[in-house]
């Protein structure tokens, strides 16, 4: 089957209500491989959060090849479930076993989606798959992945996400390193303990700073004067602070709190992200595309919070530079107001398996790789060379 132009209906994306109603209708294409590709890529430095410190990315890559045209998505989940429950080895699972076997060429995708919905969570896994279809389709048409996803071009903006630090000068000269490269925003790590004394020393060194901290869920309701100390700090917002299975004490706390909060683990799906604006648990959403279930959801949350003022972002996991694209791309999306954790491919790694790496631009701002597809590269000697893993599923 050859897709062509009228996929779409001749119909621009932002005419629909629904952002995805073209995109659902795209059918899916005939893959004549399907491969499980893990590649262990060192850090530069250990990113330590409150929940874990991490020294590598080990990444599940998916290859799907389609008539001589290869595309390349990346699960976002890690070795480990301490951000997520989701794992490498239960994406692997759900996707071998359960995902993949729905997969049927020439059905729509928004049915493939509404067959996935059978497989209760592992947004991650789906994610894989569904991402992968799409830019598997943009490299068919050879055209950019945000031009498939109805969105047009623009600059990204950028934003460093700074992991936890032995001491308060470290921290400093992490941020002073941010500033001097011109990112839009810095965002610190901070847990019980090592939070309002470190936030303090940052504010005071950068009084004008767009700076917000993320707590991945360390504190609970009964520190909510402690977190009510943030609000002496000017601060774009606080990320997750209390669990991440929570919804509702996060609206008792934000009843407290003058800075607003942002959810990032909570907030699996279109219907979290609406619970979560009902009860105003938060004033903003933290948007992975992969915790969510992919490009298609992700551009629903954005559109949703954007006709009711609440504010999107999308964040990371430090992906390599195959899900780093991905997520330039849907910041070209309705929705995504401010600045997400999109850095520059050298703050986590030395040689990526993609390229060209992220680099800010003039200003800060972040150019969408040019090209079809996700733009960017997959250099496959850096695979051979990194791959710890290849499985052939199809
Ligand atoms: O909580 O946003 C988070 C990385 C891994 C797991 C969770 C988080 C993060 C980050 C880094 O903050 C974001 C990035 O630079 O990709
Ligand atoms: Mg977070």
């Amino acid at each position: 089957m050859e897709p062509d132009e009228e996929d779409l209906g001749g119909r621009r994306l932002n005419d629909h209500a629904s952002p995805t109603a073209a995109l659902e209708s795209l059918p899916v294409p005939k893959t004549d491989h399907v491969d499980l590709v893990t590649v262990k890529l060192p850090f530069v430095a250990p990113f330590g959060t409150s929940v874990h410190v991490w020294t590598d990315k080990e990444a599940m890559l998916m290859r799907l090849e389609s008539g001589g045209v290869t595309a390349w998505s990346e699960c976002v989940s890690d070795p480990d479930p301490f951000y997520f429950y989701e794992t490498n080895s239960t994406a692997r699972h759900i996707i071998k076993d359960f995902l993949l076997p729905l997969l049927e060429p020439g059905i729509p995708l928004g049915e493939l989606e509404e067959r996935f919905r059978r497989v209760r969570g592992h947004g991650m896994a789906k994610a894989t798959i569904e991402n992968g279809l799409l830019i598997l389709i943009a490299l068919q048409r050879g055209v950019p992945l945000h031009e498939l996803l109805g969105c047009p071009a623009k600059k990204i903006m950028s934003g460093l996400s700074i992991g936890l630090k032995e001491t308060p000068a470290d921290l400093l000269t992490a941020v002073e390193r941010a500033v001097a490269r011109g990112y839009h925003r810095v965002k610190m790590k901070v847990k019980k303990g090592q939070d309002i004394d470190w936030v303090r020393a940052v504010r005071e060194r950068f009084p004008t700073l767009r700076l917000m901290v993320d707590a991945n869920g360390d504190y609970s309701l009964a520190e909510t004067d402690r977190l009510r100390q943030l609000d002496a700090f000017d601060l774009m917002m606080v990320e997750q602070p209390l669990s991440y299975s929570d919804i509702y004490q996060h609206s008792l706390l934000q009843k407290e709190m003058r800075t607003a909060i942002c959810l990032d683990e909570s907030i699996h799906s279109l219907a979290d992200a609406a619970a979560a604006v009902a009860l105003g648990a938060c004033r903003i959403i933290n948007v992975k595309q992969g915790r969510v279930g992919g490009l298609m959801e992700s551009m629903r949350i954005a559109r949703y919070c954007a006709d009711r003022g609440v504010d999107v972002w999308s964040g990371g996991m430090d992906e390599t530079g195959i899900g780093r694209a991905v997520n330039i791309h849907l910041q070209t999306a309705e929705g995504f107001t401010l600045p997400g954790d999109t850095s520059e491919t050298s703050v986590y790694f030395d040689e990526d398996i993609a390229d060209p790496p992220v680099v800010l631009g003039e200003g800060g701002w972040i150019d969408i790789p040019e090209g079809p597809g996700i733009g960017v590269k997959v250099v496959p000697e850096r695979i051979l060379k990194r791959a710890i893993r290849w499985e052939r599923l199809r």
